[in-house]
């Protein structure tokens, strides 16, 4: 709480281990009211949003805001490799003491990630954390429950993934609070766009489509305008006079 850099690893080592000791940390945490703003970004594998969260983070960190990077791997033998690619993509915010990234695996913690995922939260956010982005793998109940985490919520699709069906009932398009359609220098992406546009409002938010190319940074502050919106949006809801 006085943002002790190791004591927060520390701490988040404790609550990956669970038990006894993880209830307690996670006790005296709950105290204290949350302040972060939590942003959720999730898609399927591939489709670059470890490539788009860095370069939101640095946004965002060009604000002066403070930010915890969460990324959920769910450590299957595909994505083994995963962990490592984001840690290096990762680096042009490493070293950056305003960033605090943190790999989840769900190895040993069988049906209990999702429940970590939000006790990390809670340990960056005390840690001080302004902003905390939490990447997962769109695939599947993780990803309904960090969409439950997060205030804004982005899902990531690229033009490639042309199956509309499949998309639907991946569940993915129900929890969008924003929709990124990245690797724009790809073709077909007005193609996605537009069929993304089709989608519901979700409870009166009209859901932005924003085609990005992040591995370049276009269309990034975009995003950052989304979820500044989008965030304005929901206040609004929860307090209509600002109090
Ligand atoms: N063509 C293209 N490739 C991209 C773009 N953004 C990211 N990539 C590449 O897509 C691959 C997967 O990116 P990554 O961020 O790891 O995807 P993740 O699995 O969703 O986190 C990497 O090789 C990136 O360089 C983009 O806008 N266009
Ligand atoms: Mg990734």
């Amino acid at each position: 709480m006085k943002g002790d850099r190791a004591a927060a690893a520390r701490l988040i080592s404790i609550v990956e281990g669970g038990g006894r000791a993880a209830a307690t940390v996670m006790r005296s945490i709950r105290r204290r009211p949350s302040r972060a703003y939590v942003v959720g970004v999730t898609g399927p594998f591939g489709v670059g949003k470890s490539t788009l969260l860095d370069a939101i983070v640095k946004m965002y960190r060009m604000r002066g805001l403070k930010v915890g990077v969460v990324a959920v791997d769910p450590s299957s033998k595909i994505s083994g490799g995963a962990l490592l690619g984001d840690r290096i993509r990762l680096i042009s915010n490493i070293g950056d003491e305003g960033v605090f990234f943190r790999s989840l695996s769900n190895r040993g913690n069988l049906g209990g990630l999702s429940k970590c995922t939000g006790d990390v939260v809670r340990i960056l956010d005390a840690y001080g954390s302004d902003l905390i982005v939490i990447e997962t793998v769109g695939a599947g109940q993780s990803d309904v429950d960090v969409a439950k985490l997060a205030h804004t919520t982005l899902v990531v699709l690229t033009p490639a993934i042309g199956d509309e069906i499949q998309l639907m009932k991946s569940g993915l398009i129900e929890i969008a609070d924003i929709f990124v359609v990245n690797k724009a220098d790809l073709p077909d992406a007005d193609l996605m766009e537009e069929m993304l546009k089709l989608s519901m409002p979700k409870d009166g938010w009209v859901r932005p489509v924003i085609k990005t190319i992040a591995k370049v940074g276009v269309g990034v502050q975009e995003v950052v305008e989304s979820i500044d919106k989008h965030r304005k949006y929901i206040e609004s809801k929860i307090s209509p006079r600002g109090s």
